[in-house]
């Protein structure tokens, strides 16, 4: 990587809906912060801009849940995600809003040019409307069955569960998330970037980026072009939002998605109202163009990685992203994060409640960052990488070096006078700057949990050093050397406040007044064996750097997680998540369905059908075949005996060459897996549900 180049580092614009969890900081804000402090200590020129993403379906959505205006909605999250930021020591060098003035100025100028250019194709189509609502439905506010992989949850742009964007019109079975009906299908117009044209010059972004991106981003990339890139409307029908700047718009406004990443921008120009074209727009000379890095979760990935780009591209000043490091998700103990479930750790209410322990928390989701693969947050796993590894590795060492130095020295640092000691250490200072120059190496890769990894190895190093050397015992024997092994314990102690800067800021300022040093820019690239203590300084307070994390405080936030558990209806999900009621019937339609109580008597794999069991049902009337789609979450002896609902009266199909008489009732778990719908004892085999 080459830091003498600017740098512009951003992290994605949270939806200013909810509080800030423990998968937003692990999702982005944390990694974002790690990279951005690294470069800050390199001397290298930096800015690190978010902001709240105040547009778009999910706000309008609270609102109405609220009972309160998108303002307001807007006016009360920000508040509380910037403080938290703050509060953890996120330190971006500018946090906007894109309802800011300057936003919708930029927002608005940026789509004008595209317009201006016939970038956009103006379309009239037919969009989803609800009559009830009166209202278009874009975006969240449909709800359906993904076409790719059947989840019946999935939202008109988005499906969660597979993680392809979709568009409202792809959906089967579509609903209104307003008032559950069935949306009807009106003409209106609107602009489309016609991403099928640009997609030559988007495969030439994506190949050059072969090597650059992660895997997941690359190969999300990938599979939008080789289905070939289509074209996407960037206007919307709503009336929340920056409005379309041309005529023959009304009632219309931006894209969320339009919009968002254009806040970058304008976040920018906020902060540096005279200079910020410098890390923007492209420069006479191409090598001076800034670094553009967006820090995201993987479900941003095709915006930040396609439609942005593409975006920018169109305008025709801007550079396009470099990189876009994108994280999975973050689960924790054993389920999906959830703003609406209440299922998280809420970042405010971790800052009360485990005070002062800011680091901590960076350390543990470092550790476990989902940079490859979802990972999961336990506070089991929290207390014991605080307590085995923080406590015991680094908190250990450096407190043993300070004590036994005010101990033994006088609290100041010793002379290296021992030629001896002086050489025995020689490999160990190699292996300690060989390890200081592979963590600079993984953050330049973005590879934090590796190098977060090697910050303990760093730990490791100075502990066997002690253990080696024994200084508390040499001290008796001969004070010069052990002074010696103290010296060269307190530069480990120094090397690990480099190091840790970026990860453990808190830490590291603590480190770095214990050994009356200061941190110094560059720090990282200083030559091996150039060490910042002068012997006879005057050591400053030794501090306790972590303290161990009790039974008791993990059993309080775990008890509070299984109350939230409980308080949890039993319809569990999330309403958005649920599909919504369907359409009103009557009892008669009703009854035509003979719905009865049976026993699975036998069941065997259907051959070439992954999916599919063929059953024996004991229906109380006969037994009968039928063949189920439940291959994939039950195997056939598991269910012999099985108590079941089955529609007896259905017209009897043919699945692969097996001719299925009736259908066995199932409902689905929060993991998506499908479980039977069992009778209560005492009901008998052919007995009516109605
Ligand atoms: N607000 C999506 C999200 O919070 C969106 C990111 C915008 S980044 C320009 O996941
Ligand atoms: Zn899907």
């Amino acid at each position: 990587m080459d830091k003498k180049k600017h740098f512009l580092v951003t992290a994605a614009l949270p939806y200013a809906n909810g509080p800030v969890h423990i998968g937003h900081l692990a999702g982005c804000y944390l990694p974002a912060d790690i990279f951005v402090r690294y470069l800050r200590s390199c001397g290298t020129d930096v800015k690190f801009i978010c902001g709240s993403d105040e547009h778009g379906v999910p706000i309008t959505i609270k609102a109405k849940k609220e009972g309160i205006t998108p303002q307001q909605v807007v006016d009360k999250y920000n508040g509380i995600m910037k403080k938290s930021f703050e509060d953890f020591g996120i330190t971006f060098d500018h946090y906007s809003r894109t309802t800011n003035p300057i936003h919708h100025q930029t927002a608005s100028d940026f789509f004008r040019t595209l317009y201006d250019k016939n970038v956009f194709v103006e379309e009239t189509t037919e969009q989803f409307y609800d009559e009830e609502a009166k209202q278009f439905l874009a975006d969240r506010y449909i709800t359906g069955t993904c076409p790719k992989c059947s989840n019946p949850k999935a939202y008109g742009d988005q499906c969660e569960k597979c993680g392809s964007t979709l568009n409202a019109t792809d959906l089967i079975d579509p609903h209104s998330a307003l008032s559950g009906s069935k949306p009807v299908l009106r003409k209106t117009k609107n602009w489309f970037l016609p991403l099928d044209k640009l997609q030559p010059d988007i495969e030439r972004y994506i190949a050059a980026r072969k090597n650059i991106f992660r895997p997941t981003a690359y190969g999300q990339c990938r599979s939008w072009l080789d289905q070939q890139l289509q074209p996407r409307a960037m206007t919307r029908d709503l009336d929340w939002g920056v409005k379309v700047p041309v005529k023959d718009a009304e009632g219309k406004v931006l894209y969320v998605w339009f919009d968002a990443p254009i806040g970058y921008i304008s976040a920018t120009k906020e902060l540096l109202p005279n200079d910020w074209e410098r890390y923007w727009k492209k420069q006479p000379n191409e090598k001076d163009n800034a670094s553009l890095i967006h820090f995201i979760g993987k479900d941003n990935i095709v915006f930040h990685c396609i439609i942005f780009p593409a975006m920018l591209m169109a305008h025709g000043d801007f550079i396009v992203p470099e990189n876009v490091p994108a994280n999975e998700f973050l689960n924790l103990e054993g389920d999906k994060i959830s703003t609406s479930r209440n299922w998280a750790v809420w970042l405010n209410e971790y800052l009360e409640e485990m005070p002062d322990r800011e680091d901590e928390l960076r350390y543990v989701l470092t550790s476990i960052a989902p940079e490859t693969k979802d990972s999961e947050f336990t506070w089991k796993d929290y207390q014991a990488r605080i307590n085995n590894e923080l406590c015991s590795i680094l908190g250990n060492f450096v407190n043993r070096v300070m004590v036994l130095t005010a101990q033994n020295f006088e609290s100041r640092v010793p002379e290296a006078a021992s030629a001896s000691v002086n050489e025995a250490f020689a490999p160990v200072a190699e292996k300690v700057f060989g390890l200081r120059q592979n963590i600079a190496a993984e953050l330049d890769k973005y590879n934090f949990r590796e190098a977060m990894s090697l910050c303990m190895d760093l730990a490791r190093v100075g502990n066997k050093y002690l253990q080696e050397n024994e200084p508390w015992k040499l001290v008796k024997q001969d004070k010069a050397a052990a002074g010696s092994v103290l010296h060269h314990g307190l530069t480990i102690c120094h090397e690990l406040a480099v190091c840790l800067q970026p990860f453990l800021p808190n830490t590291a300022a603590k480190l770095f007044a214990m050994l009356q040093a200061t941190p110094e820019n560059a720090a990282w690239d200083k030559p091996s064996g150039s060490f910042a203590l002068q012997a006879g300084t005057m050591l400053g307070a030794s501090e306790i750097l972590f303290k161990k994390v009790e039974d008791a405080d993990i059993e309080k936030q775990i008890q509070k997680l299984q109350a939230t558990k409980a308080a949890m209806p039993e319809s569990s999900a999330p309403a958005a998540d649920l599909l919504p009621q369907k359409e009103a019937t009557t009892f008669d339609d009703f009854v035509k369905m003979d719905i009865r109580t049976g026993t699975i008597l036998a069941a065997e794999k259907v051959s070439g059908a992954d999916k599919l069991l063929k059953l024996t049902i004991d229906t109380g009337i006969d037994q009968r075949t039928v063949v189920s789609g439940i291959a994939m979450f039950f195997k056939p002896e598991e269910i012999v005996g099985k108590r079941v609902s089955i529609l007896v009266n259905l017209l009897p199909r043919k699945l692969k060459g097996i001719v299925s008489n009736g259908m066995i009732l199932m409902a689905e778990n929060p993991d998506g897996k499908l479980v039977f719908v069992t009778p209560d004892e005492g009901a008998l085999n052919g007995s009516s549900i109605k």
